[in-house]
């Protein structure tokens, strides 16, 4: 128990999470975006709103950027005002759903121009990559149909692969596709990149730099997601994932909110890949706090994904091993849940004892005044949202 305990100690102190920047900005449903007093009005805010995060928690080093939501005219002053503030620009988020162009496709449209213009929106995003050290390009690809006949499948799947490899052409050696998918939502009958299968498909008929990425809320309700973790992993293609927690639809709340069992299972299977350090796989967040405060909304999820991740680590594995060998079916299962039953926020506050940090970066933020600063500060101008 000592040796796991410290070997946790050890793994969670080198373990890191990647913020996405339009968590910092207003964001609602398609009834309504409720404002928050103090939100982000620019980008070089929303990283000073993330470095809060990492400030507090000590884990989260890494922004998400997504253009044109966060279009500057100079990046590298922004990868420098990053620097400044002890965090860096992580994956680039291309975006092929608010272009009046793309309403029957993008990377899959039956119009070559508007393939073409999907494509370059990648060399657009491949050059702020280069700008700003980001060395991963994120595609979610929002294409598909709303009516059985509405379309050619076969032939939307050769088009997108022939847009793909040319996205794919354009990346310099350091550089990887993340690419992302999605079962319904915005087309309801059939979406081009559905499943895991599908992206895989994609990746591996690219090459080694495309890998796949999963949104935890991008799945058809009971889907067994570590499943797909594992079977990614096996081939080496599971690029990162998109952390959220959905009831019903791609609800985009706080990971490990509604199911944080199905958060430890992930983790387990990751911690048992021996994939949780540098094994390329980047532990994002894609998430918006609608109704809750947007900094202390990001602190929760950070420590939640932490939490899943203490407790992976402190499965028993050999114990697990050997029930697993001698069929003992309720011994084996019992090993994972006293892993999973553990109150492992002491071992996480001592983590941060030993890093500097206080033990409870929720209550050490909310103590901090910063929130009350920025409600007080950021007056005028335009506060960023989804899509601005
Ligand atoms: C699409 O639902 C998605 O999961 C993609 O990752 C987008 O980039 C992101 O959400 C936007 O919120
Ligand atoms: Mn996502």
């Amino acid at each position: 128990m000592t040796d796991l305990r410290s070997g946790a100690l050890a793994a969670l102190a080198e373990q890191t999470i990647e913020l996405p920047s339009w968590a910092f900005g207003n964001s609602g449903t398609r009834f309504k975006v409720f404002g928050q007093p103090g939100v982000a009005r620019d980008p070089f805010e929303k990283l000073e709103d993330a470095a809060q995060v990492h400030r507090y928690t000590g884990v989260a080093p890494r922004v998400s950027l997504h253009i044109p939501w966060d279009l500057v005219d100079d990046f590298g002053k922004l990868a420098a005002h990053a620097r400044d503030l002890g965090v860096q620009i992580g994956a680039i988020n291309s975006n092929l759903f608010q272009d009046d162009e793309y309403k029957l496709g993008s990377l899959t449209h039956a119009d070559p121009a508007v393939r073409r213009r999907a494509v370059e929106h990648h060399a657009q995003c491949i050059e702020v990559m280069r700008q700003t050290g980001s060395t991963d390009l994120k595609i979610w690809l929002p294409d598909g149909t709303n009516y059985p006949g509405q379309d050619d499948l076969r032939a939307r799947q050769d088009r997108l692969a022939d847009s793909l490899q040319q996205v794919y052409a354009m990346l310099d050696p350091s550089m990887r596709i993340l690419l992302e998918y999605k079962f319904f939502e915005p087309y309801f009958y059939a979406m081009d990149i559905p499943d895991w299968g599908t992206s895989l498909v994609h990746c591996l008929a690219l090459g080694e730099q495309a890998t796949v990425v999963l949104d935890t809320g991008h799945h058809a309700p009971g889907t067994n997601i570590e499943f797909i973790v594992v079977q990614l992993l096996r081939l080496g293609r599971l690029g990162a994932f998109d952390f959220n927690s959905r009831n019903y639809a791609d609800d985009d709340l706080i990971v490990g909110s509604a199911d944080p069992f199905q958060l430890f299972r992930i983790m387990n299977e990751i911690v048992a890949a021996d994939a949780l350090l540098g094994a390329g796989v980047n532990f994002m967040l894609d998430q918006c706090h609608n109704i809750e405060p947007k900094i202390p909304g990001q602190i929760r999820s950070v420590l939640n994904v932490q939490e899943a991740t203490a407790k992976a680590l402190l499965v028993d594995r050999e114990a697990l091993a050997a029930a697993q060998q001698d069929g003992n079916v309720l011994g084996a299962h019992g090993v994972l849940m006293d892993a999973y039953s553990t109150d492992v926020r002491p071992l996480l506050a001592e983590l941060r004892g030993s890093q500097g940090l206080d033990p409870d970066p929720y209550a050490a933020y909310a103590r901090s005044g910063h929130q009350e600063r920025i409600a007080r500060e950021r007056v005028g101008g335009q506060q960023a949202g989804w899509g601005a």
